[in-house]
């Protein structure tokens, strides 16, 4: 298929680890806030949730039985794919940042590489994504690396090659981080050029050049792009998102206004080549 006609696949992001309801007063905290916002998203259109969690005073947590309620509550309502964050929080342990893989999703983000994260340190060392790579493989999780820089991207093409990272090669491109690459077009053609061809590859953009990077993403031949409150909480420049759902019908608008149309969630899972349900202990 080419890629104008291909679906786009949309994730949404509702909770990440750095925002707080200072930012946003309609930030989901517990599981069944994460879960009733991915469900709305669902409707809006998104086929991937990309999970962290929160104690309920809105504490970025590691504990396993939130990811596993989340991950419950989501399969409940809809047949949406789940995924979780293997980033976690900079204030957070490999061991930390590993656990939601317990709760047995879809999918798993895995980081290929470190950097400056605002004034603080993201480390993963190339052993630390083989042990999430090891572990989730083992359950029979789906990966998808994380990539911050074009470093990262280097990095994810040298674990394919090598066997480290399993095929096919699903990808996030991450533009705007301080610390990370910058959001621009230069910038949108050097992390996409060492990914081999067939490789999904999924924008996601933070800060006030979010719309412009996906709406180019989109234009290059995106396989995906991501909104949500972890990467944005305004709709329009000085207009808070009412919710995560309202952030996914802007995304929808914008894949529609590009010329091009939203991959259903069945779409989703062929174009990912999402695993079977991972059951495996
Ligand atoms: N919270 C950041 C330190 C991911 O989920 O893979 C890491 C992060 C990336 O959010
Ligand atoms: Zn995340």
């Amino acid at each position: 298929m080419s890629w104008d006609a291909t679906p786009v696949v949309i994730t949404v992001a509702p909770t990440g680890a750095e925002v707080t309801r200072a930012d946003n007063p309609a930030l989901p905290h517990t599981p069944a806030e994460i879960a009733a916002d991915a469900l709305a998203c669902a409707e809006a259109g998104a086929a991937v949730v990309h999970i962290h969690v929160r104690e309920e005073d809105g504490t970025p947590s590691s504990r396993p039985e939130l990811f596993a309620e989340t991950i419950e509550r989501v399969r409940a309502g809809s047949p949406m794919i789940t995924m979780v964050s293997t980033g976690g929080a900079i204030t957070m342990s490999m061991e930390e940042r590993m656990t939601g893989l317990e709760a047995r999703p879809d999918l798993s983000g895995v980081e290929t590489g470190s950097m400056n994260f605002g004034d603080d340190l993201f480390v993963t060392s190339p052993a630390d994504a083989r042990r999430v790579i090891g572990r989730a493989t083992a359950l029979g999780i789906g990966l998808e690396a994380e990539m911050f820089d074009v470093g990262h991207v280097v990095q994810a093409v040298r674990m394919l090659e090598r066997g480290e990272l399993p095929a096919p090669l699903r990808t996030n491109l991450v533009f705007g981080v301080p610390g990370g690459i910058d959001a621009s077009p230069e910038a949108l053609v050097a992390m996409m050029r060492p990914l081999p061809a067939g490789t999904h590859w999924s924008i996601t953009a933070v800060g006030r050049h979010q719309r412009r990077m996906l709406a180019l993403g989109l234009l290059h031949g995106a396989g995906g792009i991501r909104v949500g409150f972890e990467d944005a909480v305004y709709l329009r420049r000085g207009v808070l998102a009412a919710s995560n759902a309202e952030l996914v019908a802007d995304a929808v608008a914008l894949v529609r206004t590009v010329g091009r149309r939203v991959a259903t969630i069945e779409e989703a899972r062929e174009l990912l080549s999402v695993p079977e349900r991972a059951v495996a202990a």
